[in-house]
């Protein structure tokens, strides 16, 4: 198979109507947060035994087509001595791999962070892909306020997402580009709006440059939503409008699909978000979801670290997988939130 080839088979297998990521690829000091706030020690055994429980979930298939694993993930086996990839790909979902390296401050601009893990990144790719994965991913972070962030900041973070995204095209492997403008702050939803503009705009510049083909990547964009600590929250139609302008002024056609990361909205919320974002109508792309926190919290709480929990844990992945399968198509409803409730205390 031709790269190109290649490439177009896995961007098709991935944006699949009615379909999203699920993102567990939550670095080691980021699971351990999760873990510490169910009271489970985060260990590599601990990581494993969930992380195979969620990756076997009877029908995730049905509502997801791709999944982002952590780098430990990818050399992890099932008790029965299935690969943890293989146990995806098994269940029709194609399995991916994080592989930036977090990141750090920004030097020369207080306030502003860059993400790392350039350096030997083709070969870390080729490795990665003997071992299952078929795409990747890369977050660059942009904390905003008044001033942040920095100019140097959207354009070096947009230079890294660029060079790591053509490293991926070249191996064979699609890339997936993650900006964040981060919900933490007290700043308004224009001011969400301006920044994510700045950066989805000097973003697509830099992938241009870096004969990156807009056909074979994703998209996983944040939502335009103004600050957390901000004293007016705002609707689900309010969150699609104001998202739906900035994509449409700053993302080409040529991308074949938009998966939101969740960012810090409540399950709930990103649910209905997404689905308003879908009920404006058809766009240019498929727009659908590439939720960590907002698939997983509630099965987290339902597991607890108890193997005895593993069912109850999986109905709730599915819950939220089919919530959002259902906001993938503009066809969630609040109510389907209960109906779901009621019928798993029966
Ligand atoms: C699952 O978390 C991912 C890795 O984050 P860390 O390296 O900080 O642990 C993260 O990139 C995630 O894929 C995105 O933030 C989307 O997850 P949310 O929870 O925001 O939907």
């Amino acid at each position: 198979m031709t790269a190109q080839s290649e490439l177009q088979t896995t961007v098709e297998a991935l944006s699949q109507k009615g379909k999203g990521i699920l993102a567990a690829d939550e670095s080691v000091p980021t699971i351990a947060k999760r873990f510490k706030a169910i009271s489970v020690e985060s260990t590599e055994e601990t990581r494993r035994a969930y992380r195979s429980l969620l990756l076997a979930a009877p029908t995730l298939g049905e509502f997801v087509s791709g999944v982002i694993l952590h780098e430990e993930t990818l050399g992890q086996y099932t008790d029965d001595g299935t690969s943890l990839p293989q146990l995806a790909a098994r269940q029709g979902i194609v399995p991916g791999i994080k592989v930036d390296a977090g990141k750090i401050p920004l030097a020369g601009a207080p306030g502003d962070e860059i993400t790392q893990g350039l350096d030997g990144l083709a070969k870390r790719v080729d490795a990665y892909k003997r071992q299952g994965a078929r795409f990747a991913k890369w977050r660059a972070v942009y904390n905003v306020s008044d001033t942040l962030p920095s100019r140097l900041a959207i354009e070096a973070n947009a230079e890294a997402l660029a060079r790591y995204a053509a490293i991926c095209q070249e191996q064979g492997i699609v890339p997936i580009v993650e900006p964040e403008v981060l919900i933490d702050g007290d700043h308004t939803m224009a001011r969400c709006a301006e920044v994510t503009e700045a950066v989805l705009h000097e973003v697509f510049h830099a992938l241009h440059r870096h004969r990156v083909v807009l056909e074979h990547m994703l998209l996983k964009p944040s939502m335009v939503v103004p600050g957390k600590a901000h004293a007016q929250q705002a609707t689900p139609a309010e969150v699609a409008a104001q998202t739906i302008r900035i994509l449409r002024r700053t993302v080409p056609a040529a991308v074949p699909s938009v998966n939101f990361l969740s960012g810090g909205q409540t399950p709930v919320e990103a649910t209905a978000n997404l689905d308003a974002i879908n009920r404006l109508g058809p766009q240019p792309w498929q727009l659908s979801f590439s939720y960590g926190r907002a698939l997983q919290e509630p099965a987290l709480q339902a597991w607890k670290g108890q193997a005895a929990n593993a069912r109850n844990s999986q109905d709730a992945l599915i819950e939220r997988a089919r919530l959002n399968s259902a906001a993938c198509q503009a066809q969630y409803t609040a109510a389907m939130e209960v109906a779901n409730r009621e019928s798993r205390l029966e």
